[in-house]
């Protein structure tokens, strides 16, 4: 299935690598063709370039609109090579066969970024791109196409591998990202019209989407799936760089996103902070003078259940941090960056993988979340409240000291993260306890005072973690007892949205019961 590339037709608007690209392709005999602006970068470069000019016999003319658009091309692309009567035809109207295309097309989107006006967003509407981007993927049976310059190493280096030749396997790959170009490229321009129309564009279509990756299942194996990227600039799992490990699965890239934007609520500025989760909830969150300090506290929390779980860092890994991960087992690692030495750690672990997702995004940003019903999806907006802009009000007779106000903070910050009904107990600005998912508010509160326990007896230490611990709810208590729970567990501030139309009776059993309690009037349901 190996195809020897003898010829390359190179036409791109964005010439980054291009030269790199040409060299290498000259290096291996592979005779170069191109259009006008990249033949001249070509020739430029000191290599030997064929016009396509030359090979259509017609000039390019119509300001570029007509350059590629000929029989000669696309014959060259799309003649099925081992088939008597294609060659027959390449022979009778001499169309040079073309083994690999190099395309990007105008910058459409980009030209509309900027705010161009709309005849000149109309003539950076390519045809001829999309066209033979189509066809050489059509015939990825015989053709290579390259859509974008990220492809250029790892396709030479393909074919150093074979003496100049693709595998089948690659063709197809890179044919299926073609298409996806040409998709999301065709999606943009009818987008962009239909707004022009004063149409309202859907949500979901304003974002749009691109199939990243065809994944091999979904959440289970009996589920087919796939990673769409929006194009939305926050920095994440989907624009992440993987800088080693297997490819991620569908629960591997939901887990990490939910660590990530859990670690993301902590101002890296302010301190480092450590996320470790399981199943989409934290099992343990901390706050620490360093990484490897807040880890050590995050895995106090449920070091049983972190086993297997996903670790992410609001700060640069670094090798301490990395030699303390490295000690369980844990399926993915998400970070800003990561230091050499903390990669040569991580490295040592095959199966590890670990992200750099270059900064960390925004907990105050605007953007869409979806969910999937039947015959339809919701469509809402971010929960972009961050408790630091809340105001705070304390309903009880004692009012919170300063470390247990420090301990509420971070615990509705965790909270906001945690599958409703959420009830977080939080100490020395560490998780101790998290009851996440029940049905009811209480059995929530018994599930994290129990964890907390747990944690407690698993550390040898005899007095429950919830003692002088403080507590969070995502939602307003119905009635005192759950509070109550809270309270008798060890708790002694608590931190909730208010709102209930009991809030006269929980606030009188939080006096009763010597609590500090603060409002925050902002609720964060997450189901
Ligand atoms: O104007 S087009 O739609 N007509 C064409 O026939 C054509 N052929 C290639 N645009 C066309 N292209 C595009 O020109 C390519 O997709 C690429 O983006 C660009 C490269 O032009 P140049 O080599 O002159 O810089």
């Amino acid at each position: 299935d190996l195809r020897r590339i003898t010829r390359a037709l190179l036409s791109v608007s964005d010439k980054t690598g291009l030269v790199e690209l040409a060299k290498a392709l000259a290096a291996l005999g592979v005779e170069l063709v191109s259009t006008g602006g990249t033949r001249k970068a070509l020739a430029e470069a000191g290599l030997a370039v064929r016009d396509i000019a030359d090979v259509t016999g017609f000039p390019e003319m119509m300001d570029g609109r007509l350059k590629t658009l000929h029989p000669k091309v696309h014959g060259g692309l799309l003649a099925i090579r081992e088939n008597p009567e294609h060659e027959a035809a390449m022979l009778a109207h001499d169309i040079p066969q073309i083994d690999l295309l190099v395309v990007n097309l105008y910058p459409f989107e980009a030209t509309l970024a900027k705010g161009a006006p709309f005849e000149t967003c109309v003539e950076n509407i390519d045809i001829g791109g999309p066209a033979m981007i189509r066809a050489a993927a059509k015939n990825h049976d015989d053709v290579a196409v390259l859509v974008e310059p990220a492809d250029y190493d790892g396709f030479l280096a393909e074919l150093s591998a074979n003496s100049g030749a693709a595998t089948l396997a690659t063709r197809r790959r890179l044919a299926q990202k073609a298409y996806a170009r040409t998709a999301a490229y065709d999606a943009a321009i009818s987008n962009w019209l239909a707004g022009a129309l004063g149409e309202a564009t859907p949500p979901w279509r304003a974002i749009g989407g691109h199939l990243s990756e065809p994944m091999r299942y979904g959440e289970n194996p009996h589920q087919s799936a796939g990673f769409y990227l929006t194009g939305e600039k926050r920095f994440g799992v989907a624009t992440a760089r993987q800088a080693q490990g297997k490819q991620l699965s569908y629960n591997n890239i939901n887990d990490t996103d939910a660590a990530y934007e859990l670690v993301a609520e902590f101002d890296p500025a302010r301190t480092a902070a450590v996320a470790i989760i399981k199943h989409s909830n934290p099992c343990g969150v901390a706050e620490g003078a360093s990484l490897a300090e807040a880890y050590r506290k995050a895995l106090r929390c449920d070091s049983v259940s972190a086993f297997g779980g996903i670790v992410a860092l609001n700060r640069k890994l670094d090798a301490e941090a990395a030699r303390e991960i490295v000690k369980i087992f844990t399926e993915v690692i998400i970070a800003p960056e990561a230091d050499e030495e903390a990669v040569s750690i991580i490295a040592a672990k095959k199966n590890l993988r670990l992200l750099l997702a270059g900064g960390l995004p925004d907990p105050r940003a605007a953007g869409l979340g979806f969910r999937s019903v039947a015959g339809g999806f919701l469509a809402q907006s971010r929960d972009n409240s961050v408790v630091d802009d809340l105001t705070l009000s304390v309903v009880t007779k004692r009012a919170p000291t300063e470390k247990e106000l420090a301990d509420l903070k971070f615990a509705f910050r965790v909270a906001k993260h945690v599958k409703s009904n959420a009830i977080v107990y939080a100490r020395d600005l560490a998780t101790v306890g998290v009851g996440a998912g029940q049905m009811s508010r209480v059995d929530s509160s018994r599930t994290a005072a129990f964890k907390a326990e747990e944690a407690a007896r698993e550390a040898g230490v005899r007095e429950s973690f919830a003692v002088g611990s403080v507590v969070a709810s995502d939602a307003f208590f119905p009635f005192p007892d759950g509070l109550l729970a809270a309270a008798s567990a060890g708790a002694t501030a608590v931190i909730q949205p208010g709102g209930s139309v009991n809030d006269k009776d929980v606030i009188a059993a939080a006096d009763e019961a010597g609590l500090a309690m603060v409002l925050t009037g902002v609720r964060h349901f997450r189901h």
